[in-house]
């Protein structure tokens, strides 16, 4: 597992909206991810996150770029979980998703952050979700980091 993650920074979430679409599939973890996501938001003070739900990491992509077009978040989250298995779906899903997302960023002009969790078996994704990587609080943190550096480059017109 990579320590390389960034160290926290002390961050303000107060006006910071952030939407977030989260994977039902392997929603053991998910739900974990999104657990510490959304408690990471609110302790930095960011308002309640608009959460929606989809099957699988395949449709993460799509919901995320419906949420960008309604103009209301400063920053997006994609939490899933994709776990190898026998075929290459997992590659598929993988590469398009992570591509799909930068396309919603560079197209929205938005932050969107890539939690799409891609490891090999469970014990991975436990210690990412529950275990000490605690990616979902990372996640929250990437994406006020990047709301807060928006914010000051674009300021409201
Ligand atoms: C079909 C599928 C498989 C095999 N594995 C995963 C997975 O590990 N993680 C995940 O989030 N979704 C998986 N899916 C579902 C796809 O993401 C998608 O929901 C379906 O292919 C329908 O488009």
């Amino acid at each position: 597992m990579s320590t390389q993650a960034p160290t926290a920074l002390a961050l303000d979430g107060r006006g910071l909206a952030v939407g977030i679409a989260a994977a039902r599939f392997n929603g053991e973890y998910v739900d974990v991810l999104l657990a510490r996501c959304v408690e990471t938001l609110r302790e930095a003070g960011a308002p309640e996150p608009a959460v929606v739900r989809v099957p699988g990491s395949n449709e993460l992509p799509v919901a995320l770029q419906a949420l960008a077009g309604s103009g209301k978040y400063a920053a997006l989250i994609a939490l899933g979980v994709l776990i190898r298995g026998d075929t290459i779906h997992y590659e598929v899903i993988a590469n398009s998703s992570a591509l799909a997302l930068q396309e919603v960023a560079l197209a929205e002009r938005r932050p969107v952050i890539n939690g799409i969790l891609t490891v090999e078996n469970h014990d991975q994704a436990r210690e990412r979700c529950s275990g000490q990587a605690d990616r979902g609080a990372e996640f929250a943190r990437a994406a006020l980091e990047m709301a807060v550096l928006f914010r000051k480059i674009l300021p409201p017109a």
